[in-house]
């Protein structure tokens, strides 16, 4: 009894032990937690005056999973199995008494207990599946013993937690626990000894194990998973759930997560889990900075991106005014939040009194005074430098004091907004992503005057916003367009040299973005860099001519590619296929096969090489943000774990000697590898050690 070690307590109260774990932040089961809780289970067994166990944790959550921190050292005895086990062996009532998010291999735990009570808003999941695993603790033999199947494998392969009343309702728990956990858990215990309750193990049900529908379910459920193995391991584990003996399907599931969890792809999803978190602490920003409070905002423009970051304050529950110069586009604009708000209504993605909801947190006006009460206000007008700086000499007059101004700009210099203002400490840039509503992303572009409360703000309001907040500096087209620019460049290049648009595409898509270059071009529309192209100066041989013959992308049925009428699907076009032989007939390049290896490397190493200036120029503090900005924004494979730490994997010596050689071939100095990269490669080392 009393703290067993420094993780785990046990005490009594009356008949029933209480363990209750605190490791924070998220009681991870580290094997000091694992060690404990195997102490707590020896002597509570053998204390005959004990009848039931609670097991809880202290702080904001229950086990939120295996620490991840320890995958790939040497295990250490006792293992969650060995921990799991005792508790299944255990001849008295075990209660799990779960709050926050009872998540993986913490969720696994539970699910061994003989009952689960919660208290109202905790969640239950088994995300694994985002670090590239399968739950490795039994969570695939024994939640589909509890729930069927079918919802089961959804649960596994989404990763998405579930809600206590749904768990509630489904029979993954048993009771909703007014008032204090601790207490309601106790109680419960009583009750279940008293009532001498008989202890039925999940392992031990088999009613609800059937076949029918399942392999429609995983079929749908993977259809989008291409190239991904921990999906594919969960259908197989889940499915011997079904067929095989109980022992033998966790012994099948124990060997794939090993082979998972020394895999490529899941060491790439845990990186990229970690960056992501890291990305969030941003370099001068000092420990103790209160974000400043976001209590309303505004976005001014209601074109589409205007819509969509006002549908994100009120996705967030939180109050937002649109400001639209007239009338009519104002109402546009709100017309076209509504229509994505019944779309996502009509897919079953939300219910009809939350749109209601959403909908009345959003005010549109017209008088841009309106922003007076706003704390945190978007510019999101026309990329045109002149109007964004009347915007915010205008700003700076109407906006209350301590407001943080952004701009929402994808390119312009954030500086010289700030400067049409006197207050340029609290501008900075935010790029949300497009569809802005459902785009992870949020570059937050910090400005030479930026200051760091406002930055840590936007960092703040950017997760309350459930985005994915990466703080970048100022330069053309910030990390993420300045790397596809470099992309967007040698794709053209490919065409002229021998290659088709679906022939670049196949090898972008089979390195698993969902769209290759052309196709996504086609979606953006061809013809707005064309007349700016016109306008400026500059040209682009193969979609000046496409343009030129009306190709302007998926608005009118041919681009890169032709589309049958009502159809996104990019299809061959022998049209397009002439335009780019004449043009290279007429520029005097010689066409030749080109491989899809090297496609697949000038598509992606260019990028490194920009992402390597990126980091020398300290527009990124981390390497890891630039591989969270690809994967978040731009639809980078995630079990590739992004372009910087792809290319660690590769070795810098050979990206430094593949670009090399396409920079003599092309004669395209800035192909050559960047000075960081050189110095790297010759040190043997890569971006990120
Ligand atoms: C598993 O369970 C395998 C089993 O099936 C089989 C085993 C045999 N381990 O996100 P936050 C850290 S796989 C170690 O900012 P929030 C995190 O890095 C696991 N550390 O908080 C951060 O550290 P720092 C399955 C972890 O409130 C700090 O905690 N479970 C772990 O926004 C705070 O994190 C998961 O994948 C961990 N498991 O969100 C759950 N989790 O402060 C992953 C977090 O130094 N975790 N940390 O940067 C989450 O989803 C969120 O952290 C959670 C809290 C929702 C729990």
């Amino acid at each position: 009894m009393g703290n067993l070690n420094a993780s785990v307590d046990l005490r009594r109260d009356g008949e029933i032990a209480v363990v209750t774990v605190d490791n924070p932040p998220v009681n991870a089961l580290k094997h000091e937690v694992r060690a404990g809780l195997a102490e707590a289970l020896r002597q509570t067994r053998a204390d005959a005056a004990i009848k039931a166990v609670v097991i809880g944790c202290a702080g904001r959550t229950f086990f939120a999973g295996a620490d991840i921190t320890e995958f790939g050292k040497p295990p250490q005895a006792p293992g969650l199995a060995e921990v799991i086990a005792a508790i299944e062996a255990m001849p008295k009532p075990v209660v799990a008494a779960l709050r926050g998010t009872a998540l993986g291999g913490g969720f696994e735990l539970a699910l061994a207990c003989h009952f689960r009570v919660a208290i109202a808003g905790a969640r239950v999941g088994l995300p694994e599946v985002k670090l590239g695993l399968l739950p490795g603790a039994g969570g695939t033999q024994r939640l589909p013993r509890l729930i069927g199947p079918e919802k089961a494998l959804k649960m596994i392969v989404t990763g998405d937690p579930i809600e206590a009343r749904e768990a509630l309702a489904d029979g993954v728990i048993d009771e909703i626990v007014d008032g204090d956990l601790t207490e309601g858990a106790i109680a419960f215990a009583r009750r279940v000894v008293s009532e001498k309750r008989p202890l039925r193990l999940v392992r031990d049900r088999e009613d609800k194990l059937v076949a029918e529908g399942f392999a429609d379910a995983a079929e749908t459920l993977t259809r989008r998973l291409r190239g991904r193995e921990a999906p594919a391991a969960c259908v197989e584990a889940v499915r011997n759930a079904i067929v095989l003996p109980f022992d033998e399907g966790l012994k099948r599931e124990g060997e794939l997560f090993r082979q998972l969890v020394a895999g490529d792809q899941s060491k790439a999803q845990r990186h990229i889990s970690f960056a992501e978190r890291e990305a969030a602490k941003v370099p001068g920003i000092p420990e103790d900075t209160k974000p400043r409070p976001i209590a309303t905002g505004a976005v001014i423009g209601a074109g589409t991106m205007g819509g969509g970051i006002a549908m994100c304050f009120a996705n967030a529950g939180i109050p937002v005014t649109i400001v639209e110069t007239g009338r009519d586009l104002l109402q546009k604009g709100l017309d076209r939040v509504a229509a994505n708000y019944r779309a996502t209504m009509a897919r079953g993605g939300l219910a009809a009194d939350e749109m209601d909801r959403r909908m009345a947190l959003i005010r549109g006006v017209t008088e841009l005074d309106a922003v007076g009460t706003a704390d945190f206000v978007i510019e999101a007008v026309f990329e045109e430098m002149d109007l964004k700086k009347r915007v915010f000499a205008d700003l700076d007059r109407m906006a209350k004091t301590g407001a943080v101004l952004a701009t929402n700009t994808s390119t312009l210099d954030v500086d010289a907004i700030a400067r049409a203002t006197k207050r340029p400490q609290d501008v900075l840039g935010t790029h949300f992503f497009s569809p802005a509503n459902v785009m992870r992303l949020l570059e937050i572009v910090r400005g030479a005057a930026t200051a760091p409360d406002a930055l840590a703000t936007a960092v703040a309001l950017g997760r309350r916003l459930s985005k994915v907040p990466v703080t970048v500096g100022v330069c053309y087209g910030f990390v993420g367009n300045r790397m596809l620019a470099r992309r967007s460049v040698e794709a053209e290049r490919l065409l002229l040299e021998g290659a088709l648009p679906q022939e670049v595409d196949a090898a972008v898509t089979e390195f698993g973005f969902p769209m290759g270059p052309f196709a996504m071009a086609d979606m953006a529309g061809l013809d707005v860099g064309w007349r700016i192209r016109k306008g400026r100066g500059g040209r682009n041989e193969i979609e000046d001519a496409l343009c030129e013959a009306g190709h302007f992308g998926q608005k009118t049925g041919k681009g890169y590619f032709r589309y049958e009428v009502g159809s996104r699907t990019p299809l061959p076009d022998p049209e397009v296929e002439r335009t780019i032989r004449d043009t290279s007939a007429r520029l005097g390049v010689a066409r030749r096969v080109i491989t899809q290896e090297e496609i697949l490397e000038r598509m992606v190493y260019p990028m490194v090489n920009e992402g390597a200036r990126i980091l020398e120029e300290g527009i990124a503090t981390r390497p890891g943000d630039i591989d969270v900005i690809w994967v978040y924004g731009y639809g980078w494979p995630v079990w590739r774990g992004g372009p910087m730490y792809y290319a660690d994997r590769l070795g810098l010596v050979h990206i430094r000697d593949r670009l090399t050689l396409y920079a003599e071939r092309s004669a395209d100095e800035s192909l050559r590898p960047a000075t960081r990269l050189s110095q790297l490669a010759a040190q043997g080392r890569g971006f990120a050690s």
